[in-house]
C-alpha cells in the first residue's frame, strides 16, 4: 500500500495552484519565438503555424507513438525501461512458491528486465511521421526447486525491431488525432539457452520469432494549463515462429492527463489497462518433467496470458528552445489477474531523452 502513498502525495502536489502561480507561464511566447520549421505536433499550442518544442502537449514517456511531427521533423530518443516482478500470482491472488510448483518440478521466484530502446522519428509529410526503434534487453530470473536448489537464468542482447508510420487524422488548434501501423521484425533472439542446452522459458526470450503487427490510434487534446489523451494499441502476431510457437496477441488501452507546474515542466497521472494471450504452440527444446509436461511455469504455453491495471505517475522536463525533454514515469499494478502460476509486476518504470529539430 505504501506505493500508493507516493502516488498521492505526487498528485496533490501537482494539482496544488500555489505551484503554478510561483511560475511564470510563458510557453507561448517562448514556443513561437523559436518558430521554425519541422517540429513536434506542438503547432496547436502556440497560435502560430510552427513552433518550438513545448513538450506540454506530448505523453508520458511510457506511450510510444503518441506524437507525429510537422513535415521534416526529426527526432531522436532513448528510453530505459526497469520492470520488477517478485511474486507469483494464479488469477488475481498471489500464491506461495510451494503453490506456483504444484504441477511443475520448480518456480520462477522472481524477474527483472530492463530494457534499453533507442529510436529515430522523420516526417517526409505533415500528415506522415515514420519511425524505427530498436531495443536491448537484460533479464533475469532466479528459479528454485522443491530442494530449495536455486539457479537463476540469465539473457540479454538485441530484441524485435519496428518500424512504424503514422499518419494524422485531424490537427486542430487544441486537439489531434493520428493513427499508427508499426511492423514488428523478429530481430531478437528466440533460441536463449540454459548451460545445458535446453531453452529458457517464453519470458526470457529476447524476441517474438514473429513479423507482428502494431496498430494504435492516439487522441491528444490540451488546455494551457492541462493536457490528457488516449491510446488504443495492438500487438498482433503473425504466423507462427522456427521454434514452434507463436507468442499471445497483446491489446492496451491508456488515458493520462498532464498538469503544467511551467513553462517547461508538468507532472502525469496515467491508467493503462492491457490484457495479452498464452503461447500458441510450444517450444519443444525448452525442458519437460518426466511425464512429458512443463518443468516450471515459465516454460508452459498455458501460463503466459493475462490483464492488468496499471497507474503509472510522471515527470516531464524540457527546454523549448533546443528541443530537449527528458521525462521519467513510474508506476504499478492496481490490478492484475494472470493465467497462473505466473510472476505479477510489482512496478516499472521509463525514463528517456528525446531530441527533436
Ligand atoms: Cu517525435
Amino acid at each position: 500500500m505504501k506505493r500508493f502513498s507516493i502516488f498521492a502525495v505526487v498528485l496533490v502536489t501537482a494539482l496544488t495552484p500555489a505551484i503554478k502561480a510561483s511560475e511564470q507561464l510563458i510557453p507561448t511566447a517562448a514556443s513561437c519565438s523559436a518558430c521554425t520549421p519541422g517540429n513536434c505536433v506542438c503547432a496547436t499550442g502556440c497560435g502560430c503555424a510552427l513552433t518550438g518544442h513545448d513538450y506540454f502537449t506530448h505523453a508520458p514517456i511510457g506511450v510510444m507513438g503518441d506524437h507525429i511531427h510537422h513535415k521534416g521533423g526529426l527526432m531522436a530518443s532513448y528510453r530505459y525501461m526497469f520492470m520488477s516482478m517478485q511474486r507469483n500470482y494464479n488469477g488475481d491472488s498471489q500464491i506461495s512458491d510451494a503453490a506456483a510448483r504444484a504441477g511443475y518440478m520448480m518456480n520462477a521466484t522472481e524477474m527483472d528486465m530492463q530494457m534499453h530502446m533507442l529510436g529515430v522519428m522523420y516526417a517526409p509529410t505533415d500528415q506522415l511521421t515514420l519511425m524505427l526503434m530498436g531495443n536491448y534487453l537484460d533479464s533475469s530470473m532466479p528459479m528454485v526447486n522443491m530442494m530449495g536448489v536455486k539457479n537463476t537464468m540469465r539473457s540479454s542482447g538485441y530484441g524485435d525491431t519496428t518500424l512504424s508510420a503514422y499518419y494524422s487524422l485531424f490537427k486542430e488548434r487544441n486537439s489531434s488525432a493520428h493513427v499508427g501501423l508499426g511492423l514488428s521484425i523478429p530481430t531478437g533472439s528466440i533460441d536463449e539457452k540454459m548451460p545445458n542446452g535446453l531453452h529458457m522459458g517464453y519470458p526470457m526470450q529476447l524476441g517474438s520469432g514473429t513479423w507482428d503487427l502494431k496498430p494504435s490510434i492516439t487522441w491528444l487534446g490540451h488546455t494551457e494549463d492541462w493536457s490528457y489523451g488516449g491510446q488504443f494499441s495492438a500487438v498482433i502476431r503473425l504466423g507462427e515462429n522456427d521454434n514452434g510457437y507463436t507468442l499471445g496477441d497483446r491489446i492496451s488501452a491508456t488515458g493520462w492527463i498532464s498538469r503544467r507546474l511551467s513553462a517547461r515542466s508538468s507532472v502525469s497521472l496515467r491508467l493503462v489497462a492491457t490484457s495479452w494471450s498464452n503461447v500458441d504452440g510450444s517450444d519443444s527444446k525448452m525442458p519437460v518433467t518426466i511425464m512429458g509436461g512443463p518443468m516450471a511455469a515459465p516454460v508452459d504455453p498455458d501460463a503466459q496470458g493475462g490483464s492488468r491495471v496499471d497507474l503509472a505517475l510522471g515527470l516531464n522536463l524540457w527546454h523549448t528552445e533546443s528541443g530537449a525533454r527528458f521525462a521519467i514515469e513510474a508506476g504499478a499494478p492496481v490490478y492484475q489477474k494472470l493465467d497462473g502460476p505466473q510472476l505479477g509486476t510489482e512496478w516499472f518504470m521509463t525514463a528517456g531523452f528525446q531530441f527533436g529539430w
